[in-house]
């Protein structure tokens, strides 16, 4: 099953907490962005996020993807103060081929993907190709505010950080 995963950090070493990830689907990724800093959406009041796409091609169910990046979250010592609020780490499937859900454990294509630069420039970077919900996300990304994109800013590969 191939499934790509937005990942984002705006608390403690931010990197590091991103690397988690990368680590735990070393063998898995087939693809990734670089990490971007992203100014904080929905809830502005809050420090800058780095934020990366990584895509997977596992051999698992969707719930069994959500609960493995749930462990990471638990990992990272995640602490859920507010809604959109900060967070060590964030581990969300925006998408996942040829499947959709619409339970509140697991809704995909992530519910607010479409509105997100901080989604969908990483994905774009990581696959030109990329489509939610049947669209091109380069398509997708014309629609969201300028203010909204001018903001994010490529820092560089994982690995490089
Ligand atoms: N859940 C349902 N669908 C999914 C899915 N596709 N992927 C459920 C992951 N989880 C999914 O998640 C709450 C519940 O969502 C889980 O129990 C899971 O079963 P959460 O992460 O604990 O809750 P939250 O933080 O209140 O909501 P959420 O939706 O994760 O927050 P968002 O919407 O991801 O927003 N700005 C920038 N620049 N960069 C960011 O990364 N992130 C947020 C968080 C806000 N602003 C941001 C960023
Ligand atoms: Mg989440």
């Amino acid at each position: 099953m191939r499934a790509v995963l937005s990942i984002g950090s705006n608390m403690q070493d931010r990197v590091e907490h991103l690397k988690s990830v990368f680590a735990e689907f070393q063998d898995e990724i087939v693809a990734s962005s670089s990490v971007y800093s992203t100014p904080p959406w929905g809830d502005t009041d809050q420090d800058e996020f780095y934020n990366a796409i990584i895509i997977v091609e596992v051999d698992q169910t969707p719930l069994e993807l959500l609960h493995r990046g749930q462990a990471l979250e638990k990992a990272a010592d995640r602490v859920r103060e507010r809604h959109w609020g900060p967070r060590t780490l964030d581990v969300d499937i925006v998408e996942i081929e040829g499947f959709s859900s619409d339970t509140q454990e697991l809704t995909v294509p992530h519910p607010h993907a479409a509105e997100r630069g901080f989604v969908l420039i990483p994905w774009l970077a990581a696959d030109v190709h990329a489509t939610l919900g049947g669209k091109p996300v380069a398509g997708i990304i014309g629609n969201i505010p300028q203010d909204d994109i001018a903001g994010i800013k490529v820092l560089g590969r994982i690995e490089k950080l």
